[in-house]
């Protein structure tokens, strides 16, 4: 196959193409090389029929019944699943939640007048929140309520009993039956901590019971941890409202200093926005020959800065090697989660300068500067500084920067939508209720080496609007949908003649942006707020999720959450739980008796968007609309 059909097989996107184009002719790996180097990946982990949880082991099933059909405990398949499928829910849960008790941190300093630059940006949210927690808000400042809420957020992390404030936000119906199934979760901390006992050897050995943990694990995450990082992070960095920014690596700038910020915390990449306004810093960029400093984005702490100040994007997942590729990177700005083991490496064959900030993920190879709260802007200029510096290595032969870039409008909130509706929901009920939009689907996950990269995502978006379902959207689908042009309102033409009239007349597109992948909890929020207008649960809502491109343990927990929140949820790619048929059963048809929602797994986008529209269709006719 020449260079060229290989890097079109491998991405849609014409940005990703060139990129793959010039990694090939220079012989660089990219995640796409490491997939191929890897096959044939193992057939028990793909099953989920592998386990190392003791020192007996590691043990494995065998799927054709001709080897061991137990480990040396006795586990079965059922239990092995099951147990590897809690396990990941725990780490995915744990790396959302971690993230929100660190903004609830960055509040709680800034309430107290000792974080390094941060302000309380939405008052009118930190009263909404206040009175959700019972906080008095009547002649106290807003550091004073802000104080209290913190502390009450950052004691729910761990949380003895619950319940959780933000699980009430859900309809009543709901919250009874959590309650009756014992899952509705306590503390995000206590539920990871038992996922973990449980899945110790010789503690539960019920694959039911592991996998009902597994939801309650999973709640504790969409409904705390998760809600806790957005809610805070609207008071702390303001909430989202439309704005137009512009996405792909066409972003970057042949002439000024190019600063990547990448990984997911937006108390981070504020403070590197903020700094590389500084006059004294742009000026230094000047005097290294630069033409002023250029920050974009990649994943999903781009995404929270492209929300709130129209930063561009330059990419999703897949292209974080890409931009480094483009040979015009000073500085990648790494966080957490997400993050390529492999870019110091590449790195290497550039001048691109990987800076790692946080105590909880160093690479090395990178320069670590470490980022706190209570010096924010001090250490994020200095960061910058360090990124400026670099300017003068740039090898101009070396840069290869692809024009694509597109247009994007992001930021819908859930206050931003109602707001763009006209102050309350009810527009879009009715718009659902006369058919003219049928449903609501939130479509959101990673990228995947295995899945063409944004294939997926943009089919299964296309397809729906195209059948008048409104799409909404978050991290990685949404850097996809924005490089495409979806998430502008001349996207509407694209859509049905229901949903392009709704669109027009709100001047909205039929794609809305509402964040990064801890915002799915404003998902969980809009839908929430509908059901109870409708005084129906969830469940019975013409609404569905849709992960076509997923990877990681967070979309697990992600998805999981979904589900046992009551929205049917397809999966593009196959999670390793085939090997045991009866935790495939239990979450693929049981799940629907038990909690009224259940997973399916569709790989093809066209027939993914076929199932949703089945079940759109047949929740419409059940509430008779
Ligand atoms: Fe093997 Fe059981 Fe130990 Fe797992 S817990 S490694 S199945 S002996
Ligand atoms: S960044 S979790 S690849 S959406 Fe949030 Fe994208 Fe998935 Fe990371």
């Amino acid at each position: 196959m020449d260079v060229k059909d290989r890097a079109s097989e491998r991405s849609v996107d014409t940005a990703s193409q060139i990129m793959l184009r010039e990694a090939e002719r220079q012989g660089i790996d990219t995640a796409w090389d490491r997939l191929e180097a890897q096959q044939p990946q193992c057939g028990f982990g793909e099953l989920g029929l592998c386990c190392r949880n003791c020192n007996m082991g590691p043990c494995r099933i065998d799927p054709f019944g001709e080897g061991p059909d137990q480990g040396v405990c006795g586990a079965t398949a059922d239990i092995i699943v099951a147990r590897n499928l809690l396990r990941m829910i725990a780490a995915g849960a744990a790396a959302h939640s971690d993230h929100g008790r660190d903004i609830t941190h960055a509040l709680l300093l800034t309430a107290e007048g000792k974080s390094g630059g941060y302000e309380i940006k939405d008052t009118a949210k930190l009263n909404a929140l206040a009175a959700e927690y019972g906080i008095d808000t009547e002649g106290r400042n807003k550091e004073e309520v802000a104080g209290d809420l913190a502390r009450a957020a950052y004691a729910e992390f761990g949380n003895q009993e619950g319940p959780i404030r933000f699980t009430r936000r859900a309809p009543s119906k709901r919250v009874e039956l959590w309650r009756k199934l014992g899952i509705d979760p306590r503390g995000v901390d206590r539920e990871i901590v038992e996922a973990m006992h449980r899945t110790h050897i010789g503690v539960d050995n019920d694959y039911v019971n592991l996998i009902l943990h597994g939801l309650r694990t999973a709640l504790s995450d969409g409904w705390g941890g998760s809600t806790i990082a957005t809610e805070l992070s609207d008071v702390l960095f303001g909430t989202p409202k439309p704005i137009k920014s512009m996405a792909n690596l066409g972003v970057l700038s042949s002439d000024k200093v190019n600063i990547i910020i990448h990984g997911h915390e937006p108390t981070l990449s504020e403070m590197i926005v903020a700094a590389a306004d500084d006059a004294d810093l742009i000026a230094l960029a000047k005097e290294k020959g630069a033409n002023g400093i250029n920050i974009a984005g990649i994943c999903c702490t781009g995404t929270e800065v492209l929300m709130r100040h129209g930063t561009p994007i330059a990419g999703n997942f897949l292209q974080q090697e890409l931009a480094i590729i483009t040979g015009a990177v000073e500085a990648m700005v790494v966080d957490v989660q997400c993050i390529m083991p492999a870019l110091p490496d590449l790195a290497g064959c550039f001048h691109t300068k990987i800076i790692s900030t946080s105590p909880k993920a160093k690479f090395p190879g990178a320069t670590h500067i470490e980022f706190h709260e209570d010096k924010a802007f001090d250490i994020a200029k200095e960061i910058v500084k360090a990124a400026v510096e670099n300017y003068p290595a740039r090898n101009a032969a070396k840069v290869k920067i692809p024009d694509e870039k597109m247009e994007c409008m992001v930021g819908f909130s859930v206050e931003a939508i109602v707001n763009a509706l006209g102050g309350s929901l009810d527009p879009l009920l009715d718009a659902i209720k006369s058919g003219a939009v049928k449903g609501v689907v939130g479509i959101v996950g990673c990228n995947n080496p295995k899945i063409q990269h944004d294939y997926a995502h943009l089919n299964l978006v296309k397809e729906l609007i195209k059948n008048d379902v409104l799409v909404i959207n978050t991290g990685c689908n949404a850097i996809a949908c924005a490089k495409a042009g979806l998430l502008l309102p001349e996207a509407a033409d694209q859509a049905g003649d229901g949903l392009k009239a709704v669109c027009r007349s709100l001047g909205i597109p039929p794609v809305l942006h509402m964040g990064s992948c801890v915002d799915i909890s404003r998902i969980l929020t809009a839908c929430a707020a509908i059901a109870n207008a409708l005084g129906v649960d969830i469940s019975d809502l013409p609404v569905a999720g849709a992960a076509p491109e997923w990877m990681s343990e967070k979309a697990v927990s992600i998805g999981t959450y979904v589900v046992a929140s009551g929205i049917y949820t397809v999966l593009g790619a196959v999670p390793p739980v085939l090997g045991s048929a009866n935790v495939t059963a239990l979450l693929t048809e049981g799940a629907e008796d038990l909690i009224g929602a259940k997973f399916a797994v569709e790989v093809d986008p066209f027939k993914a968007a076929k199932l949703i529209l089945d079940h759109i269709m047949a929740k419409r006719e059940a509430l008779g609309i």
